[in-house]
């Protein structure tokens, strides 16, 4: 509930901040793009992780104005990135079930691209079981406006849901966010590995694009190398950084 108080002025006080994790090419290393993440800078609770204030923000519906800033934001950076150096990175972002079920979702969507000048097909909106469970004929309807306006859909946290793999055939998803959960333990032989190396397994199969999260040790990229999985992400190339260091970061990339 103290949470709740201070997340409410946080937006207005300008205390939410948008970082950056790059996605990199796990064959050769290079950067992919990068997902955008919200942190919340509180002068009364310090540096409050997503984690920790993304679901009050969710129960409370501070959500749909938090998540459509934090959309606006990374298309604000994406652009001003790609007028600075002449190329545009592929930027993905979190949408919460609330936001991707408000009726002004899919208008909010259409003035960003609008305003920020964007190319849709490098913005890659990050969604997750839950919200296509609630209700699959009104995301199927919503998730086919968002692919006619270009712009590609992830399955976010994928493996940790339920019925995952029927929602592959019934939606129009472009990517799969291996969750980090399955690379804990890549030991030869595992139940984990197993399970990752099948779930990798069928996104090839199906085509699909892939990143595994939860990067934090060279043993695990060398897993995701072994078993064909394109991209990744983790704490092994680098932590979400504030948007100046994660440009830092990329002009002195390799
Ligand atoms: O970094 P961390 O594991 O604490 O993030 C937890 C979750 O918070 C993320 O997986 C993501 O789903 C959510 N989140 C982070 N940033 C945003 C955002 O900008 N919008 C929305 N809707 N969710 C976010
Ligand atoms: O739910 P989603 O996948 O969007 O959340 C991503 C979250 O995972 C981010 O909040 C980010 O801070 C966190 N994260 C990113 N890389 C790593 C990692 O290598 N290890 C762990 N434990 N968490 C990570
Ligand atoms: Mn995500
Ligand atoms: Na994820």
């Amino acid at each position: 509930a103290r949470i709740e108080h201070h997340l409410r002025t946080a937006h207005e006080r300008n205390e939410l901040q948008l970082r950056l994790q790059p996605i990199v090419d796990t064959e050769t290393g290079r950067l992919a793009g990068a997902e955008a993440l919200l942190y919340w800078l509180s002068p009364e609770l310090g540096e409050v992780p997503p984690k920790t204030f993304i679901p009050i923000a969710e129960e409370s519906g501070l959500i749909v104005d938090i998540g459509n800033w934090a959309l606006l934001e990374a298309c604000r950076e994406a652009k001003r990135w790609q007028n600075a150096t002449g190329t545009l990175i592929d930027i993905c972002i979190n949408i919460a079930g609330r936001q991707f079920r408000d009726e002004d979702f899919p208008k909010t969507v259409r003035k960003v691209l609008a305003t920020t000048d964007i190319t849709p097909s490098r913005i890659c909106l990050e969604i997750t079981e839950n919200t296509l469970m609630e209700d699959e004929h009104h995301a199927r309807k919503i998730i086919e406006q968002l692919v006619q306006m270009d712009l590609r859909i992830a399955l976010d946290d994928f493996g940790t849901g339920y019925s995952a793999l029927s929602y592959l055939g019934k939606f129009h998803i472009d990517t799969l966010k291996i969750d980090g959960s399955f690379l804990k333990n890549v030991l030869p032989d595992s139940n984990e590995a197993t399970l990752a190396a099948a779930i990798l397994s069928l996104g090839r199969s199906l085509q699909l694009n892939m990143v595994g999260e939860g990067v934090e040790t060279l043993e695990q990229l060398n897993f995701l190398r072994a078993h064909g999985c394109p991209m990744c992400q983790g704490y092994y190339f680098s932590k979400p950084l504030p948007v100046a260091e994660f440009e830092e970061l990329v002009t002195t990339w390799e």
